[in-house]
Formats: C-alpha cells, structure tokens, sequence
C-alpha cells in the first residue's frame, strides 16, 4: 500500500522521490494511455495535408457533422479523450474567432466544430484537447511581433471558453506566412497564458514543457524509454531525435513522451487512403509499442467530408478493441512472494519495494497450479521518479524455469505478450535501477483468440 504524504512525496517505509517526479498534471496525463488525434479542416475537402491558407474558406463544408458519432466512437474504442486541430497550419480555425477571416464562422458549415466537440465530450465522458499551429499560412500578420499577440487571443478564446481542456498541443512546423516571413514564436507567453487558463492541462511541444514528441510520427517509443531528459538543451524547433524515443537515464526533468501516429496514410482523411487503414496486427503492435512502453498512444482518426469518422476507420478501431480485449481476457490471480519486503510493504501485495541488501530482488507470482498464460502487465511507482534500469521475466513452465523477457527500463507500465503458454509461476526479476525499485504493478492475464 503506497501512502503518500502531500508535498514531501515520502511513502510508507524510508523511500523518497528520486530525481525529477511528475507534476499532478502530468500524473494525470499518464492516466489517459489511449485516445484520439482528429485532424479536420479544408484539407478534408481538397486533398491536402498542408493547406497554402489561400483556400476558400466555403470548401469547409460537412454536410452531416456529428461530434456526438466520434465520441460514441471513441468510447467504444476504449480511448479516454480527444485532441482537435482547431488550427492547422493553414490557419483556418474550426472555431468563430474574432482575431482572424479565415474560419468556421466564413465557411460552408453553419456552427463551431470546436464547440460542438466540445458538448460531445462531455456528454461521453471523454477530455478535450486543442491542437494549434503557431505557424498560420493565411494570418496577415504573421511574421511580425503582433502576430504573437493575436496567438495569444485566440489561445484566450479556445481555453476560455469550452470548459476544461487536459492537453495544449503545440505543432512544432515554422514555415512562411502569406507574405513569405517566418514568426519567432514567444513560447513563453503561449505557455504561461495555458498555466493561466488552463492550469490543469499538460503543454505538449517537440520538448515539453510537460509532454515531449516521441521523436517519429509512426507510433512507437525506443525499447528503452526514460520519462526523463534534459530540457535545456532545447530550443524549439531543433529536435533531437534519438533522445525523444528513447529518453535520458538520470535527465534533469520529466517531459515524457506521447506517440503519435495515424490510424490510415495521411493525417487527413481522403477517400483514396481508405485502404491505408492499418490492420488489426498493426495497431496491436503499436499500442505495444506505445502504451507497452510506459507512453500514450495518440491515433488519429480523421473525420471524412461528411463529417463523420467512416465507417472503415470505426470497423477498425471496434476489431483492435476486441482484440485488446482478447489479449487481456481474464486476470490469472495467485500469490504474491518477494524475495525480500522493504519496511513500509505488506509482503504478498502486488506494490513492492525490495529491502536494502538483497542481491536478488525477485516478485514472483504464484498461482498453485498450470494456467494458461498470454500477457505480462507491470509498472513502477512513477510518482516516486523513474528507477528500473534492467529487469527479466521467467516462467516456471511444465519443463522447468525459463526466461521469456528481457529489457531495460519499465516506467509507468510494460507489457509483455509471451504468446499461449502454461506457467505456474512468473517471477519478475529487478536486474538494475537507479535507486530502490518501487512496483506497483504485476499481473498475469489468459489471452483468448
Ligand atoms: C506535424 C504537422 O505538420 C502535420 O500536418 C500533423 O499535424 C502532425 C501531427 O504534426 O508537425
């Protein structure tokens, strides 16, 4: 039973934070593992994925928009909430701002898609979150000082006036404006003016400050995958790409990553993609990949020119829903034995933190007899700061011992699918950390087909 003490981060027993921990809004970041990108603008009726800004603002022009279909959807999915692009880079906002022409309020649809969403959410119980392209390709002022000005306004108006939002997210592209010159984005202000509206919400950016890219927009994190870096070698727009996947062993502060990918070719929906939509085994294995690795799992699932997430993107989220469901079929419960319990733990409690001195520091899960085993679900006690550096999972099968799974740091959670296989115990064995290892997490589910 981890007990904590508000403010000192102390839990039962001797253990304190080790190095940087998350923040309350990132703790409830972590929470969320699963949810939804919508890109939606003019590129859904013209084809593009970079619109110039020069497009007319009546090409925007759903004809059955139904926030409340991509809800139910996304809730069926599993996901927890949903990020919008309420501004892309071609600077059309999917809101009536006052501080631009180029949006709903001038376009073939009569309503505000991000007010709409923002009712949908609630009604299904999802989070919302706004994306916004700093680069604008239409604003006129663009380029100049008072450019940041209006970005600021418009920030006002999204996380003012559509009740609570748990993530800001911020595109890193800095192209040319309509009069061909480039913006230097006051990042400072952007940042402060969410703290202020929007304290609860996570700021997402190549490199935080809370939530860092994970380095690829194909879904996956490195193998290895410290929630930590060191932010102040950064400076926007120069990502480092290797350390975004994979991390910083010891970084200065946490910014972990969140994986981003779409569920078909394109960010925007076309007709023509529609047989890019990726496949049940693909999904599975980025969401391993992803939330397997102790990240979240952004998918986009771009609305069609209808305005309604088509029903090739909704068959797939429903069969990779099912088949999470498989994998996880039925919790296999048993005993749990440390080989040693630091003061503070109950020994046969999942939650676990190995005493000074013990060169072996083994959980083992004991169900007393051969069951049928699929998958492997563990995670460490975050709050307390990242500390697993090597770890190993072995089996005791009808033949003996052996070892199905090896791997460097496990952070919020990993998974580990080891196929159909009998065990009676499983043990997971601390190999290397950085201070005492805290789990707080070990289960064992039977996969079904
Ligand atoms: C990128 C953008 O340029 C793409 O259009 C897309 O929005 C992707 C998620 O981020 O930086």
């Amino acid at each position: 039973m981890l007990s904590f003490v508000m403010g000192m981060m102390m839990i039962q027993g001797d253990l304190q934070a080790f190095g940087p921990v998350p923040s309350a809004r990132q703790l409830a970041w972590h929470e969320q593992e699963y949810y939804a990108f919508v890109h939606f603008g003019p590129n859904t009726f013209t084809n593009k994925e970079w619109g110039d800004g020069l497009e007319d603002p009546k090409v925007f022009a759903p004809t059955e928009l139904d926030t409340d279909q991509w809800c139910r959807v996304f809730k069926e999915a599993g996901m927890t909430a949903v990020i919008l692009t309420a501004k892309h880079h071609d600077g059309f906002c999917l809101w009536p701002s006052n501080f631009s022409t180029h949006t709903v309020a001038k376009s073939g649809y009569d309503g505000d898609v991000l007010g709409s969403l923002a009712k949908s959410c609630k009604k299904y119980g999802l989070k919302l979150g706004v994306y916004l392209s700093p680069w604008d390709r239409n604003h006129p002022k663009y380029g100049m000082e008072e450019y940041n000005d209006i970005f600021v306004k418009m920030l006002e108006e999204v996380l003012g006036n559509y009740g609570e939002v748990f993530e800001v997210w911020f595109d890193g592209a800095n192209g040319e404006g309509p009069n061909g010159k480039k913006q230097f984005y006051d990042f400072d202000r952007f940042n402060e003016t969410v703290r202020r509206l929007q304290p609860g919400a996570v700021i997402f950016s190549d490199a935080g400050p809370d939530i860092r890219w994970v380095g690829n927009e194909a879904g996956y994190a490195g193998e290895t995958n410290w929630a930590t870096i060191n932010r102040s070698r950064y400076v926007p727009g120069t990502p480092f790409y290797e350390e975004l996947t994979v991390g910083t062993m010891g970084g200065s502060d946490w910014v972990p990553a969140e994986c981003d990918v779409s569920i078909r070719r394109g960010w925007f929906w076309r007709a023509s993609e529609d047989i890019t939509v990726k496949s049940t085994e693909k999904l599975m294995d980025i969401w391993l990949g992803s939330v397997g690795r102790g990240s979240s799992l952004l998918l986009n699932v771009p609305p069609d020119n209808r305005g309604k997430i088509s029903e090739v993107d909704v068959k797939a989220l429903m069969d990779f829903r099912s088949a999470r469901d498989s994998l996880f079929h039925a919790e296999r419960k048993g005993k749990y034995l440390a080989s040693s319990v630091r003061g503070g733990f109950e020994n046969g409690a999942e939650k676990w933190a190995p005493a000074d001195g013990d060169k072996v520091k083994k959980l083992t899960l004991d169900f007393g007899e051969f069951e049928e085993i699929g998958v492997i679900d563990f995670g460490e006690a975050i709050a307390l700061g990242q500390r697993v550096t090597g770890w190993k999972v072995a089996i005791l099968g009808q033949d003996g011992w052996y070892d199905v799974a090896k791997g460097t740091t496990i952070g919020r959670r990993r998974i580990v699918r080891v196929g159909d296989v009998t065990a009676r115990k499983v043990v997971l064995e601390i190999t290397g950390s950085l201070a005492v290892p805290v789990i707080d997490r070990f289960r064992v589910y039977q996969s079904v087909e």
